[in-house]
């Protein structure tokens, strides 16, 4: 699959607005600041698509861009676990929200949760990859950042995120927005759930 154009397409807050766009979708979920939006910047081949920020936190909304003018959806996951502290009702608006996406959005494919290479998987990426592993919607694992590894460390640090989270390295693809490397794994596994 090679990803030709894309483009913004909405931002949704609200629950009641997730629904059938007419077409796959691809999520992109994982722990504020790993690298989401850069990584959607990456794939699309464009640089300010998705918003990046150094402050983490950023995104908070389901963002939705089309791909090949409908092909399918990419969509920006508001990032979990993020420094700045939430009000009750905040949280409860953002569990609201992600857990409606992955429990009731028709045309979910696959999800993909990056973590960063470096860092071992927090709780919270844990208690996203039991929730999706106790779901039926597809998911793989995308290491961020490769490029603050050598590459045999990078291999290494798979097999030893791979074992944290008890999942096969099959489950895990290595990349680096910034190198931009690891994107022909991600779009045949991609092209693999959106054609299933
Ligand atoms: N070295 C390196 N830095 C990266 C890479 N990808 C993203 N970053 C940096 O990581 C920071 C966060 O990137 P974002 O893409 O905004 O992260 P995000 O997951 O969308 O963050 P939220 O929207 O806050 O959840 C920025 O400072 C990026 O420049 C990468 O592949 N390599
Ligand atoms: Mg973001």
């Amino acid at each position: 699959m090679e990803i030709k154009t894309a483009r913004f397409v909405t931002s949704v807050a609200d629950p009641a607005a997730i629904c059938d766009r007419g077409a796959g979708e691809v999520a992109v979920a994982g722990r504020s600041n790993v690298g989401k939006s850069s990584f959607i910047n990456y794939l699309t081949g464009r640089k300010g698509l998705a918003k990046t920020s150094s402050t983490p936190g950023k995104t908070r909304l389901l963002n939705y861009f089309s791909v090949n003018d409908g092909e399918f959806y990419l969509v920006d996951l508001p990032g979990y676990g993020y420094a700045v502290k939430l009000s009750d009702d905040e949280r409860r608006r953002w569990d609201a929200l992600m857990g409606t996406y992955l429990t009731s959005s028709p045309q979910l494919k696959l999800v993909l949760v990056l973590m960063d290479i470096r860092r071992e998987p927090s709780e919270l990426d844990k208690r996203m990859i039991s929730y999706l592993a106790a779901g039926i919607v597809p998911f793989c694992v995308v290491l961020t950042k490769a490029d603050k590894l050598s590459r045999a460390a990078a291999v290494r640090q798979k097999k030893a995120v791979a074992a944290a989270l008890k999942l096969g390295v099959d489950n895990l693809l290595i990349t680096s927005s910034l190198e931009k490397t690891g994107k022909e794994d991600v779009c045949a596994t991609m092209e693999r759930y959106l054609n299933e």
